[in-house]
């Protein structure tokens, strides 16, 4: 900078360590696709959708022809994708808003993956296509009211009659419930836990959208209840019995968020960094403060520590070699990391940052529920806990 020029913000703020120089030209025009996708058909309504607490349902379908929806999976209309670009597509839609991550991690990692990796060939023919197409929604049916961090406590039963199998539960905040069309249901039975496909106009299964959220508005989140739910013996997935199953399903959606979140830190800085050197108080740009600057510089490196950390887990996944542990690592970190950006660039734009005029806040109160979600940061410290000592201190 020339001496005594006006300073100003420069360079791509979130790719400070070029990690753009990384990445292969598929990976970066599946990212670019995606972040145009995001301008143009998300971020000019979230707001709205946020504060009226909706998910566009034709949005869904315009995510299918793109090919976002069980993106790493392949065959049956899925994109087939390496690791590194689902990460990449989900980073850029948690730019957006988490809901449409969610919605995506949901739908590909959670419902299709299930049925893609322990489906019969029949299940594969009836749903993937239309799921990949984004005609059909799913959602992933594990958590309980009383049986959340500890889902091997689950009570929802699955009993044999016949040849037919009798499903009763309830399962809880249940993301796409309410609007599914398939729902990858985990019950108990007799041999243990097991997964059935569930068509949700099935009688006996009814789904009730959670109201007053304060988080992830524009996401619906959702009740199931099975009574008495009769679904035929080619209902179950047959490929997995045991936590297992569901707990695989779980390593594919977790390393979607901790790709995902780094988008929504990088929109929380970005939106402060913006901020700060436009703002004026005292005569000067808030930027030109130290104790401003600092935050930037705390918040730009929470940004690209995280980006440098997701790109290794999706290289790691791509050579086959990640572990369930390293995506705990992922989760746990990155996830962390995002809300501590959000809460200090919500503290950055002062009062501004209390509305929904900018995106800060939103972002904010949504990563509260990815803290929660996928297991909780408790969860995942004890699961590092166990790897790294060998001993479990889950109960
Ligand atoms: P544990 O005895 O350790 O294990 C039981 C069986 O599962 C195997 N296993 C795994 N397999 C694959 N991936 C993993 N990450 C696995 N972890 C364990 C394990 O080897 C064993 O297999 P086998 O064959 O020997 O029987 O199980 P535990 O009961 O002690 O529980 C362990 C614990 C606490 C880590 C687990 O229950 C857990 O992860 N709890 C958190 C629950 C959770 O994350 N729920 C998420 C619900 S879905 C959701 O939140 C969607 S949000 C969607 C959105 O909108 O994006
Ligand atoms: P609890 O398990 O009751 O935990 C409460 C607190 O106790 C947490 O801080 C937790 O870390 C702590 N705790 C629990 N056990 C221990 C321990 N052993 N040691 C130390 N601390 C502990 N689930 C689905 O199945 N499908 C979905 O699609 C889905 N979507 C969701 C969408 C949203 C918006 C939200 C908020 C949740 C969703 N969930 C879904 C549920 C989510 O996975 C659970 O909320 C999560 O696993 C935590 O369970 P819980 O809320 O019952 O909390």
């Amino acid at each position: 900078m020339t001496a005594g020029a006006r300073p100003t913000a420069t360079g791509d703020a979130g790719d400070f360590l070029a990690l753009d120089a990384q990445l292969d030209d598929t990976e970066r025009a599946i990212r670019q696709t995606v972040r145009r996708f995001v301008a143009d058909r998300v971020l000019p309504d979230i707001a709205t959708w946020y504060e009226q607490g909706v998910f566009p349902r034709d949005v869904a379908r315009e995510m299918g022809a793109l090919g976002l929806l069980g993106m790493h999976l392949d065959g049956y209309g899925c994109a087939a994708t390496n690791a590194v670009s689902y990460g990449l597509a989900c980073m850029e839609l948690e730019a957006g808003d988490s809901g449409f991550r969610s919605f995506v991690s949901v739908q590909g990692s959670l419902a299709m993956f299930p049925i893609r990796t322990f489906g019969s060939e029949e299940q594969r023919q009836e749903w993937l296509p239309r799921m990949a197409a984004g005609e059909a929604i799913g959602c992933f049916g594990l958590t309980e009211p009383d049986s959340g961090s500890d889902p091997g406590s689950m009570r929802t039963s699955a009993k044999r009659d016949g040849s037919d199998w009798v499903l009763n539960g309830t399962k809880m905040w249940i993301t796409n419930g309410a609007i599914a069309d398939v729902a990858v249901i985990w019950a108990r039975a007799d041999e243990g836990i097991r997964g059935f496909v569930v068509p949700t106009r099935a009688p006996g299964f009814s789904a009730h959208s959670v109201g007053a959220k304060a988080s992830l508005r524009a996401s619906v989140t959702s009740e199931l209840v099975l009574e008495d739910v009769r679904l035929p013996a080619s209902a179950v997935l047959p490929g997995v019995a045991g936590l297992r199953g569901p707990l695989s399903c779980l390593n594919e959606a977790r390393f979607g968020i901790l790709f995902g979140v780094v988008g929504a830190a990088r929109a929380c800085y970005q939106a402060a960094l913006d901020y700060s050197v436009t703002r004026e108080q005292f005569g000067r740009p808030i930027a030109s403060f130290q104790l401003v600057q600092r935050k930037l510089v705390e918040m730009m490196i929470g940004v690209n520590r995280s980006a440098l950390l997701a790109l290794h887990l999706g290289r790691l996944k791509d050579a086959g070699r990640l572990t369930p542990s390293q995506v705990s690592f992922g989760k746990l970190d990155n996830v962390r990391q995002a809300l501590a950006v959000a809460r200090e660039a919500r503290n950055s734009l002062g009062a501004n940052g209390i509305t929904l005029e900018y995106p800060v806040i939103r972002h904010m109160n949504n990563l509260e529920s990815v803290y929660t979600y996928e297991g909780t940061n408790e969860i995942h410290t004890l699961a590092l806990g166990q790897a790294i000592t060998g001993l479990g201190a889950f109960r």
